[in-house]
């Protein structure tokens, strides 16, 4: 259930924006997905920030009616309202706020989940709010798109434990309507987006075997499956969705036996997924809305997203935009066993500052160490991204800025980022690695 406050709130918001409306986002999965969401008000126009700065927001075009922020302006909220006294704000937050204070006037509302006691961290995304957002509008015509608050959940990586709160109503809305069906399908990384010798290849290392890739495609073709197929001429590899479902199972029973005689568990092979629009695994959809909004194609993104269109070619463009950066960083980190690693990227090395995040994420599940910091080098400032399996980096990277001039950051528990000067930054990185020995890790 809508906490009653939050309803009023919103309620509250859906009455204040009028006019022409300018969207503020957070360039990543999360915020694209509020975007499209949030494109179902009237006249809006909308921009993608990879980190909000006083000097980023003092240079916002004033020439709208009504601004929304949302999936940022946690911790602007007062300069917010003085940048745009004359004009109707909303801010719809889930990161937390430090500051339980409400920053509310007549023009100026800030709905933040924590205030309205929902945990931003695991109970709601920017776009479960955008979507409660856009219905208190359009309450009788805005019927759909349950799906998109699940997924901006799961690319905001906040499911790992399952659905709960907000987010698992969302999700029951979605089940209960087609929106989204659950699928046991095999448990291949990658399922989809990669070429099933690769997903082959990476299952088999999953499970602590290395194979080369013309092992893989012997298998597949001793038991009938041919890895390629043709495509516009070209011979080009297939991946799992490609498979008949007689090839499935064959490929199925054949990993089982194979796990069998290794002695290996056999629920390793298959787990349930989300299946979004009988189309779209919800984890690739997550990756492709991402790969959208980091390439700056949100045309494409909208298209993805609300007319459910085939967007899987622009996942090989993103992989070749963030492989060498990633490449880079993962073969100097992967042989340090310290327990914050750290790889600071200059222009020439990394296409957008934005990739930090992703390129982070990657190294954190490819990486034992505890803390994994991507830097982007602007020339004056740092540009960073910060990731834990077990440590608040949302918490420390907050208390940290709120200490040092010319620091903005802002985040969750597994995933936090900022911008500082170049000189602070090296002492962030000390004062986590203090943090984590300290804390007998
Ligand atoms: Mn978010």
């Amino acid at each position: 259930m809508l906490p009653p406050t939050l309803s009023r709130a919103l309620e509250k918001g859906a009455k204040l924006i009028e006019g022409s409306v300018l969207v503020i986002t957070h360039k990543d999965a999360d915020g694209m997905l509020s975007y499209s969401l949030l494109n179902h008000l009237d006249n809006v126009n909308c921009m993608f920030l990879s980190q909000l700065t006083d000097n980023v927001l003092e240079n916002i075009p004033m020439d709208f009616d009504s601004y929304v922020f949302v999936d940022l302006g946690n911790g602007f909220e007062k300069k917010i309202y003085e940048t745009f006294s004359s004009k109707k704000v909303i801010i719809l937050e889930h990161h937390n706020p430090d500051i339980r204070e409400v920053f509310v006037s007549s023009k100026h509302l800030n709905i933040n989940s924590y205030l309205f006691g929902i945990n931003g961290n695991n109970e709601v995304s920017s776009a479960g709010l955008s979507y409660l957002f856009v219905k208190k509008k359009h309450p009788f015509t805005f019927t759909k798109y349950f799906y998109i608050p699940v997924a901006g959940a799961y690319g905001d990586m906040q499911a790992k434990e399952g659905f709960i709160g907000l987010n698992a109503i969302f999700l029951n809305n979605a089940l209960i309507r087609n929106e989204i069906y659950i699928e046991k399908t095999l448990s291949l990384p990658g399922v989809n987006l990669k070429p099933l010798h690769k997903s082959l290849k990476l299952f088999f290392e999953s499970i602590g075997i290395e194979v080369d890739t013309s092992y893989i495609l012997n298998t597949l073709s001793s038991i009938g499956i041919t890895p390629y197929k043709i495509h516009n001429m070209k011979r080009v590899p297939i991946k799992v969705k490609d498979l008949t479902e007689d090839e499935k199972i064959k490929l199925a029973t054949h990993l089982a036996i194979f796990l069998k005689d290794m002695d290996i568990e056999e629920e390793f092979l298959f787990r349930n997924n989300y299946v979004i629009k009988d189309k779209y695994l919800i984890e690739e959809f997550v990756t492709l809305v991402n790969a959208c909004v980091k390439l700056g194609k949100i045309k494409d993104g909208l298209e993805l997203i609300i007319e459910m269109k085939d967007k899987y070619e622009l996942y090989e463009k993103y992989i070749r935009f963030i492989g060498n950066a990633f490449n880079k960083a993962y073969r100097t980190m992967k042989d340090n066993a310290s327990d914050v690693l750290m790889y600071v990227f200059d222009k020439s090395e990394l296409k957008e500052d934005s990739l930090t995040g992703t390129v982070a994420t990657m190294l954190n599940s490819k990486l034992e160490s505890e803390v994994i910091i991507v830097g982007y080098d602007t020339g004056e400032d740092i540009k960073f991204s910060i990731r834990s399996k077990s440590i608040d980096v949302g918490m420390l990277t907050r208390t940290f800025c709120s200490k040092h001039k010319n620091c903005y950051g802002n985040g969750h528990t597994n995933a936090a980022g900022g911008i500082m000067p170049k000189t602070t930054f090296y002492i962030f990185v000390e004062y986590v690695k203090k943090k984590i020995s300290s804390q007998g890790k």
